[in-house]
C-alpha cells in the first residue's frame, strides 16, 4: 500500500513491493551480477536474523516491465539511510537520509523488461552529518514503499493546498506545479474538484509551456459548506487536479491529494485549533516496532494509535525526523494531532559545523515541508531537538533553518525541543518554546514538591527570554523502565518508579495554564545505536516507553490513562 487512498485515476501506478534481489557488499565499487539473497520491500535489513546488527552496502534488484514506451517516474518514499539508483546499469538519482522521500524521472523508455538496482548504505561514513550513533536506531534498507507511475510529456508534480479561516468563512489557495519532460513545448488545459465539484476549469484559457519548463499555477477558492478537521471529527476532502488536452478533452495526466479544512494559530500564550484553544495530549514516538524495524507496517502504526487512543492522547511529536506518509494518512484519517521535526537529535556544535550538515538540513526540511504539507494533522513543525541552540554559531543554523521552513510554509507555528536549560538564546525565533525535562529521572530523586520547584525556575528563566509570553510545550519527560521489573522499593529502571515519575510530572503539567502540550517520552522502547550508546542504554534500547518493543504496557500505562482521559 502506497497511501491510505488512491492518488490516480488516469496515471498509470504500481507498487514495487515484493522480494527483490539482494547481495550485501563489501565496496560500492563494482556492481555485481549474482545475489545471495532476496528482501521484502518495504522492510529493513535487519528484520532478517542474519542482517540485525549489519552496517554497511547492501544492493538491491528487481525488474520493471514498460508496456509500450513512455516516461516513468520512480517515487521512493523512504531508503534508509543513503541511496544511488541505477536504471539499466545506469546511475540516474541518489538521495540522503532515510525519512523523506525522493523522485527519479526517466524519459522515453522502450517497452520492454529492464533492470533496477538500489545501492544502499546505512554507514556512519565521513558524509552523514545527520544519521549518526544516536539513541536511535540507524536501519537499512529500502524501508518505505517505492511507487512507479507512467507520465506524459505533462505531469503534475506537485499540488499544495492551503486553509484559510477567515471571519467564519473558509477559503482555501491552491499552488499547482506542472512539469514538460518533453523535448518541446506543450498546451494544455487544467481542472481542479474537491470531491466531485469543480473549484477550477482553465480550458478557455489554453496555456502552454517550454521544454523542460516547471510551471505554477495559483487559485483560490471560496468553500461553501464543509466541515472543519479536528481530531474530534476529522473531516477530508479529495482534491483532484487533472490535466486535459485542450484539442482532445481528455484528461492526460491526474493527481489526488486528501486535504482538510483547518486554521492552527498562535494568540497570546495559546495555541488555537479552528478558533478554539487546544491542548497536545502527545506522545514522543519513534518508528521502530520490535521485529519491524524502521519499516512499520499500516496495522503496526495502526496498532500504535490504538493505544494512543485508549490512553486518551490526541498526538504524535515524530521525534526525531519526518514519519512515514502512511502513518500521517492514518493520523489524517483518525484525528490525531502531529507535532512533525527535521531530522536531528542532540547535535554538538562541532557536529553542527559538518561540512555537510547544513545541505543534508536544508534538504530535510525542504522534502519533510513540501511532501508532508497537506497533512491536516500536522499542526506544528519542528528542528534540530537538543542541539546547540546555546551558541551564537547555534543560533545561525536555527534562524537561517526557521526561515527555511517558513518560506515554504507560513501557516503553520514553529518550535524546537530545547535542552539549554537557562541558557537557550533562541526562544525568539520560534512561535512557542518547546523545553524537555526530566526531573526526577536525570539528577536525584524529586518529590512532588520538588518537580513543582524545579518546573517552576524554569518556568521563571523562561519569562525572562524572548520566550516570554509564548505558549509552552513540554515536548519530553519520563523515566526508565525495564518491562517486568518490578520493585517494592520503586528503585529506578523498575515499573513502580517509571510510573511515580509519569503519575507527578502529569500532575504537574497538566494543570498549568501556561502549558499547551505534553509529550510523553516515549511511546514504546526503541532500539538505539551499540556504538557509544550501548553501554549506557540496558538490552542497547531507550526503556523510557510507557510500552515495551513488543507493545506490552508497563505499569505507568495506567497512570497515563487517568490523566489524559479526565483532561
Ligand atoms: C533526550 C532526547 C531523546 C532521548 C531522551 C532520553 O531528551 O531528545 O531522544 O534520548 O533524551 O531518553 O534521555
Amino acid at each position: 500500500m502506497i497511501r491510505l487512498f488512491n492518488q490516480h485515476v488516469h496515471r498509470k501506478q504500481s507498487e514495487l513491493d515484493g522480494f527483490w534481489d539482494f547481495t550485501p557488499l563489501e565496496t560500492p565499487s563494482n556492481l555485481p551480477d549474482t545475489f545471495s539473497d532476496k528482501i521484502l520491500v518495504p522492510s529493513c535489513w535487519e528484520s532478517n536474523i542474519k542482517y540485525s546488527t549489519y552496517r554497511g552496502y547492501g544492493l538491491y534488484r528487481r525488474k520493471i516491465h514498460v508496456d509500450e514506451e513512455t516516461s516513468l517516474r520512480l517515487f521512493f518514499y523512504g531508503v534508509s539511510h543513503k541511496a544511488t539508483v541505477f536504471f539499466d546499469k545506469i546511475e540516474v538519482g541518489n538521495h540522503y537520509n532515510a525519512y523523506t522521500g525522493f523522485e527519479i524521472i526517466l524519459k522515453d523508455i522502450a517497452p520492454g523488461d529492464h533492470e533496477l538496482m538500489v545501492l544502499v548504505s546505512n554507514n556512519f561514513d565521513q558524509d552523514s552529518a545527520l544519521h549518526l550513533p544516536n539513541d536511535y536506531y540507524s536501519y537499512g534498507g529500502i524501508t518505505r514503499p517505492v511507487s512507479l507511475e507512467y507520465i506524459n510529456k505533462l505531469y503534475i508534480k506537485d499540488v499544495q493546498f492551503t486553509p484559510i479561516w477567515e471571519d467564519g468563512l473558509w477559503s482555501a489557495n491552491v499552488k499547482v506545479s506542472i512539469c514538460n519532460i518533453s523535448s518541446s513545448s506543450q498546451s494544455f488545459g487544467l481542472k481542479c474538484l474537491l470531491n466531485s465539484q469543480s473549484i477550477y476549469e482553465n480550458q478557455e484559457e489554453i496555456r502552454s509551456i517550454d521544454s523542460g519548463e516547471e510551471i505554477i499555477i495559483n487559485f483560490s477558492y471560496t468553500a461553501v459548506d464543509v466541515m472543519p478537521w479536528s481530531p474530534e471529527s476529522p473531516h477530508l476532502y479529495f482534491l483532484t487536479t487533472q490535466i486535459i488536452n485542450p484539442y482532445l478533452g481528455e484528461v492526460v495526466d491526474d493527481l489526488i491529494e486528501r486535504v482538510g479544512f483547518r486554521s492552527i494559530t498562535v494568540q497570546g500564550n495559546r495555541l488555537l485549533l479552528n478558533n478554539e484553544p487546544f491542548i497536545f495530549k502527545g506522545f514522543n514516538r519513534h518508528e521502530d516496532f520490535n521485529l519491524s524495524g524502521n519499516a512499520i507496517t499500516v496495522q503496526e502504526g495502526n496498532i500504535d494509535l490504538n493505544f494512543l487512543s485508549d490512553m486518551g492522547a490526541n498526538a504524535v511529536r515524530t521525534s526525531h525526523y519526518p514519519n512515514d506518509t502512511h502513518f500521517l494518512d492514518m493520523c489524517d484519517e483518525r484525528g490525531f494531532a502531529i507535532w512533525e521535526e527535521n531530522h536531528a537529535r542532540g547535535l554538538s556544535l562541532d557536529q553542527m559545523d559538518h561540512p555537510n550538515f547544513r545541505v543534508q538540513c536544508y534538504n530535510c526540511n525542504q522534502e519533510m515541508v513540501t511532501q508532508h504539507y497537506n497533512h491536516p494533522s500536522i499542526l506544528i513543525w519542528g528542528i534540530l531537538n537538543e542541539c546547540a541552540s546555546d551558541s551564537s554559531e547555534g543560533r545561525t543554523h536555527y534562524h537561517e533553518q526557521l526561515n527555511q521552513i517558513r518560506s515554504l510554509d507560513q501557516t503553520r507555528p514553529l518550535t524546537f525541543a530545547s535542552h539549554q536549560h537557562f541558557k537557550d538564546i533562541c526562544f525568539d525565533l520560534v512561535d512557542i518554546v518547546s523545553v524537555n525535562l526530566y526531573h526526577g529521572w536525570y539528577g536525584e530523586h524529586k518529590t512532588v514538591h520538588g518537580l513543582q520547584k524545579a518546573y517552576e525556575e524554569e518556568l521563571e528563566w523562561i519569562q525572562s527570554t524572548p520566550g516570554h509570553g509564548k505558549p509552552i510545550i513540554i515536548s519530553e519527560f519520563g523515566a526508565g523502565a525495564l518491562y517486568g521489573y518490578h520493585s517494592p522499593q520503586r528503585v529506578k529502571w523498575s515499573e513502580e518508579r517509571q510510573a511515580d515519575i509519569i503519575d507527578q510530572c502529569l500532575s504537574l503539567y497538566l494543570h498549568r495554564q501556561e502549558i499547551v502540550g505534553t509529550f510523553i517520552w516515549q511511546l514504546a522502547d526503541c532500539r538505539v545505536t551499540d556504538e557509544v550508546w550501548g553501554i549506557q542504554r540496558p538490552r542497547t534500547i531507550n526503556n523510557k516507553g510507557i510500552l515495551d518493543e513488543y507493545r506490552r504496557p508497563k505499569m505507568a500505562y495506567s497512570k497515563v490513562k487517568d490523566h489524559y482521559q479526565d483532561l
